[in-house]
């Protein structure tokens, strides 16, 4: 090992998993430039990094092809009772799931290095934020996550030596035997996949799958399951929400924070560039917000990651300039098109496509291939600090006080363009029965419609019932400070399955009447599932968008409404007594609207 660690809790659990795992040796992170540059040497002589002719420091990966998404029916939140983890949730008793997964951590490392990485998630040492440890025989995650968290030696100073932090266990599972030849990407077969988490004990064992949300412990596992259990308990709030700053004309700044299923367009609403003259957008953080009261009632909202992990495919300079910019250099790049020229490539990215390419399991490919060239969930991963819309109060620890909420998915139908809550409660409703269709951020059928309530399903470290009554809790904490609730569905298409909203610049329309509603200056109109923008009220003029396609946009069908009802009994049913009656008579109150 190549230092010595002071905190007793850490050198006694590092021994615990060397003894366990039995790595060849154990290096001790320290987040500096060096050492990335020492992993990417390490990743380039193993032949699974490739340098990117076209963009200054960065490299493409590719992965196993059963190991390129999250694989939520391996994900477990193990709690001591199977009630607590709730009905969203697989759950294994704590006991048996640790005797199964010591059986597989036994020698999982071998022939490899074991990484200890101390992390900060939040601004170092500030009490919003959290310190984590991973231990991971993966270099690749040690590169992902000093772009992802904050990994420093200054963590470990912090420690000193009886600081607390979040042991997070990770290995590829994986062991090389005396002389054995490594793969290119090692991880181990699905049914040995084990995402799990202890939010009893504040505790993350992941084995067997390198991708991003099993493998970046901080992110998922980290700073949503063991961080939302840890703000029920607290008293404050761990979220699936992008962050941005809105600034009128006027200069009046409005803080957003919105809830999206992953894949659903979150990165591309975070650094939106408003196509409405005068607005302007920033962006604080892309996928996570941990909120907690100020000392004014008002709610406060920080992002507790470093980088930006998204989808690349669709983005482009049409869809998302600023992701776009960010993406020059310094990124990494995982199962993504490899151009000729040696840049990566993939669906929807502008330009023409490439004539020829390598595809991201590795073979040629041309615009006459049947397959996709890069893999529906490739990803980048980029310092957030490189995004030029990046808010200069991003890494602010007090965070930004939240003026407006946002939930939405993927509907084809049924939801319209926006609608608002009547009351917190109202809203704390349309954040429980959110529904979106599946996709390929998770191993699994895509464009299935499932509820995903607040965007938490797959993330929520507790029983989900007790989560909607966190929700409830904390509105009744801030009262009328509370931000305003808004449910909104970019994603709604016309009979011939032609998506009849513009979307992402565009979106700034819609953000725009929100931040009126704020404001009192626009009067909304009631309807069944919420208050509706007056027709005027929503800016759309000059992008082409018909008055039937606006009307189809906007319908409330209240018998298409009332189909959904049956669902949304069975969803709630599902918490039995864990179900909050507030959202009970939510639900009440909803159908006798209906009529
Ligand atoms: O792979 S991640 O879980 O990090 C991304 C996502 O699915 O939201
Ligand atoms: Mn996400």
């Amino acid at each position: 090992m190549n230092i010595d660690i002071k905190n007793k809790k850490l050198s006694d659990w590092i021994k615990e998993a060397a003894d366990m795992c039995r790595p060849d040796d154990i290096y001790v992170c320290n987040g500096s430039a060096e050492e990335y540059n020492l992993m990417i040497k390490k990743l380039l002589d193993h032949g699974s990094a490739i340098q990117l002719k076209k963009r200054p420091n960065s490299y493409l990966f590719r992965s196993d092809p059963g190991d390129v998404a999250r694989v939520e029916d391996h994900t477990y939140i193990s709690t001591s009772s199977k009630d607590e983890a709730g009905p969203t949730n697989n759950w294994i008793d704590p006991v048996q799931l640790k005797e199964t997964m010591k059986g597989l951590y036994n020698g999982c490392m071998k022939g490899r290095t074991m990484y200890v990485i101390p992390f900060s998630m939040g601004p170092i040492g500030f009490p919003i934020s959290k310190i984590g440890v991973e231990i991971t025989d993966s270099p690749y995650v040690v590169i992902n996550m000093h772009i992802m968290t904050r990994v420093s030696d200054r963590v470990l100073e912090l420690l000193s030596t009886d600081g607390d932090f979040i042991p997070c266990l990770h290995s590829i599972g994986a062991p090389l035997a005396e002389g054995q030849k490594d793969v290119l990407w090692p991880c181990a077969p699905i049914e040995k996949k084990y995402i799990s988490h202890f939010p009893e004990e504040n505790l993350i064992w992941s084995y067997g799958s390198g991708y991003g949300g099993n493998a970046l412990l901080g992110k998922k596992c980290l700073a949503l399951r063991i961080a939302s259990a840890m703000a029920k308990r607290e008293g404050w709030m761990a979220e699936h929400m992008l962050i941005l700053r809105l600034t009128s004309p006027e200069g009046k700044r409005y803080h957003i924070a919105a809830a999206f299923p992953s894949a659903c367009g979150k990165t591309n609403l975070a650094m939106m560039q408003p196509s409405i003259p005068g607005w302007r957008c920033e962006c604080i953080g892309d996928d996570i917000a941990w909120m907690k009261v100020g000392a004014d009632g008002r709610l406060y909202a920080i992002n507790p990651e470093a980088g930006l992990f998204g989808v690349a495919p669709g983005t482009s300079y049409d869809t998302n300039p600023m992701a776009m910019d960010t993406l020059k250099e310094n990124v990494i790049f995982t199962n993504c098109a490899l151009t000729d020229d040696g840049d990566v490539w993939w669906e929807g990215m502008d330009g023409d496509e490439p004539l020829h390419a390598i595809d991201w399991k590795g073979n040629d490919w041309t615009p006459e291939s049947k397959t996709v060239a890069a893999h529906p969930n490739a990803r980048f991963t980029a310092p957030a600090s490189q995004c030029p819309v990046i808010c200069g109060d991003w890494e602010k620890p007090e965070g930004v006080p939240v003026d407006i909420f946002i939930f939405g998915g993927r509907r084809s139908s049924v939801v319209p363009l926006v609608h608002e809550a009547i009351s917190w409660d109202h809203g704390v409703f349309l954040g429980a029965t959110a529904a979106s269709e599946t996709t390929a951020a998770n191993i699994g059928a895509v464009g299935n419609l499932r509820r995903d309530p607040f965007a938490m399903k797959p993330f929520c470290g507790y029983n989900m019932g007790d989560y909607f009554q966190h929700w409830l809790d904390m509105g009744d904490r801030v009262g009328d400070k509370a931000p305003r609730i808004f449910y909104v569905n970019w994603f709604r298409k016309s009979d011939d399955g032609k998506f009849l909203w513009p979307g992402f610049s565009d979106n700034s329309r819609v953000l725009k009447w929100m931040c009126e509603r704020v404001d009192g200056k626009a009067v909304a109109r009631e309807s069944a599932i919420g208050l509706l923008p007056k027709e005027e009220d929503l800016d759309v003029q000059g992008i082409g968008i018909s008055g039937d396609d606006m009307k189809e946009l906007m319908k409330v069908d209240p018998a298409e409404w009332k189909a959904e009802i049956p669902d949304i009994e069975q969803h709630f049913a599902a918490f039995g007594s864990r179900l909050p009656e507030r959202l009970k008579k939510q639900l009440e109150e909803f159908k006798k609207r209906l009529g």
